[in-house]
């Protein structure tokens, strides 16, 4: 079995600049530059044969190139305690699009899919044990974050290994526009 998920990667330069603004906040554990991407499908576990019939299907996924902007930040958390933080992504109707073709290529391929609503963001952070007056303060602190515009070209498809420092990625496929 394999954790799969296809995302657009945060191109350096930006995540850099994102980094500046991932710190002032104990009990948050910050994503580095080299993680941070816009999920368009999440897969969760599948079988190998599975994940190759997927890497196939993604292959009809892919779009023209577009423009991209992070905009602001937001929370995911449930009643009780925010779980994590994000930058949001501007509407964008080529990245709807990319993330409609990509889950049609995991059902294509029989991936069973969460039926969730696609809120395109980018997870700063996850937060464990943070006080919620501090990520009050970090949010209102952030929350005119406006990246540069910057284009996508590709998108991948990445397996996530759990590991004690959180979740690490690797490229298992790439797809070009
Ligand atoms: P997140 O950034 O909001 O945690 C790999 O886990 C990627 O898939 C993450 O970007 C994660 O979103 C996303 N994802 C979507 N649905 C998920 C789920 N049910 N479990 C774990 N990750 C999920």
């Amino acid at each position: 079995m394999i954790r799969l998920f296809a995302a657009v990667p945060v191109p350096f330069d930006i995540a850099e600049g994102l980094a500046r603004r991932q710190r002032g906040l104990p009990g948050a554990r910050w994503r580095p530059p080299e993680a941070l991407h816009i999920t368009l499908a999440f897969y969760g576990e599948v079988v190998e044969p599975r994940a190759d019939d997927l890497a196939a299907e993604l292959t009809r996924a892919r779009v023209d190139p577009f423009e991209l902007t992070l905009e602001g930040v937001g929370a995911f958390g449930d009643d009780h305690r925010t779980r994590a933080l994000w930058a949001g992504v501007t509407a964008s109707e080529p990245l709807n699009i990319l993330a409609g073709r990509c889950r049609a290529a995991g059902q294509r391929a029989g991936v069973v899919m969460e039926s969730r609503d696609y809120r395109p963001h980018v997870t700063l952070a996850y937060l464990k044990g943070a006080e919620d007056d501090r990520v009050g303060a970090w949010m209102t602190g952030h929350n005119l974050l406006h990246s540069p515009p910057f284009r996508v070209e590709r998108f991948g498809l990445y397996a996530s290994v759990l590991t004690d420092a959180g979740s690490h990625y690797t490229l298992e496929r790439e797809y070009l526009f």
